[in-house]
């Protein structure tokens, strides 16, 4: 019975489904069906709900209906709409810059690490600048880690160690060249106003004029930072959402293998 309705699902998705077009699911293939929610100044009324749904097919919803309105104050109400999106994307022809070194557990890189340097490795990691969020840089060098990956403290043959948040870029150098740092990583959340390009650009200027942005591999990180964006800073790599301890290390010491850093 169940191997019926999964047949009849698979053959739904199978018969309708075009990577040259793509567009979101519901529930039912190429609906269409999102849900959007932003805020409008003005008051929780039949009038304002009016406004959400013109600005929703002006977004490119088709049917938009408002799921929830709610007064955030007397001239500030939030909205969830719901409608079909009447756009598509060609999947096929979609290309993205990513880090593409195999990815290693945390035994394999202390294997690794003993094999290629025969000595412990130093990773110096920061939240920059004025950014004040601590937890994606946590995330990375922390020993309990996160969401079940650990974090380079627990790395037997890695010396980590985490100077927090708001650390001015010249003191990230001047602790990277007392540690003779091998590995730099920055973390970086607040974009607004580009701040984050300003103070990667600004790290990467410093560094060139102490000679040594060649001497150490450099990563950033960040929910809006992609690997294109940190390549085109001159980082050697970006991570974003969903990238833990275990990819930025794996590429770091591939890398200093390729660059014969010892
Ligand atoms: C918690 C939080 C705070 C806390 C931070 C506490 C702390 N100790 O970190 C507090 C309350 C202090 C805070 C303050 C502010 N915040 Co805040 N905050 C958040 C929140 C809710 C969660 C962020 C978080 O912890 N994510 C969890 C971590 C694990 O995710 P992550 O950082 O993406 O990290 C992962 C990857 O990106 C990656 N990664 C991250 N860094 C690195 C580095 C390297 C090297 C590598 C390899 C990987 C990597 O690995 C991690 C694991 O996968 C977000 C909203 C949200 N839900 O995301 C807003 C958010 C980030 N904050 C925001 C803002 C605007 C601010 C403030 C400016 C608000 C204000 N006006 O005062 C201030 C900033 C002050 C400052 N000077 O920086 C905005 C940023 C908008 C933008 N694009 O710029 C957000 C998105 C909220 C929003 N929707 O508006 N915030």
């Amino acid at each position: 019975m169940s191997g019926g309705l999964y047949n009849l699902h698979k053959s739904n998705v199978d018969t309708t489904l075009d990577l040259d077009a793509i567009k979101p699911y519901g529930d039912t293939m190429n609906d269409g069906k999102v849900q959007t929610s932003f805020t409008l100044p003005v008051p929780n009324d039949e009038r304002g709900q009016e406004a959400a749904k013109l600005l929703a097919k002006k977004m490119g919803l088709n049917e938009p209906s408002v799921a929830l309105a709610q007064a955030l104050d007397q001239n500030f109400t939030f909205y969830i709409v719901y409608g079909e999106c009447t756009h598509t994307v060609n999947y096929n022809k979609i290309k993205v810059a990513t880090v593409e070194n195999d990815v290693m557990s945390m035994e394999e890189t202390n294997e690794f690490i003993k094999e290629h340097f025969g000595r412990k490795l130093v990773v110096l990691g920061a939240s920059t600048g004025t950014d004040a969020h601590t937890v994606g840089i946590d995330a990375i060098m922390n020993r309990k880690g996160f969401a079940g990956h650990y974090g380079l403290e627990r790395y037997e043959m890695i010396e980590a160690l985490n100077m927090g948040s708001q650390v001015p870029n010249e003191e990230f150098i001047k602790k990277a060249k007392e540690l003779k740092a091998d590995v730099m990583l920055v973390s970086q959340t607040v974009t607004q106003k580009d701040v984050h390009i300003q103070n990667l650009t600004e790290l990467i200027e410093l560094m060139e004029a102490e000679n040594m942005r060649d001497k150490v591999i450099l990563c950033c990180g960040g929910a809006r930072i992609t690997h294109e964006l940190a390549k085109e800073l001159g980082y050697d790599a970006g991570f974003g959402t969903g990238k833990f301890a275990e990819d930025v290390i794996s590429f770091a010491v591939t890398e200093m293998v390729k660059r014969n850093m010892k």
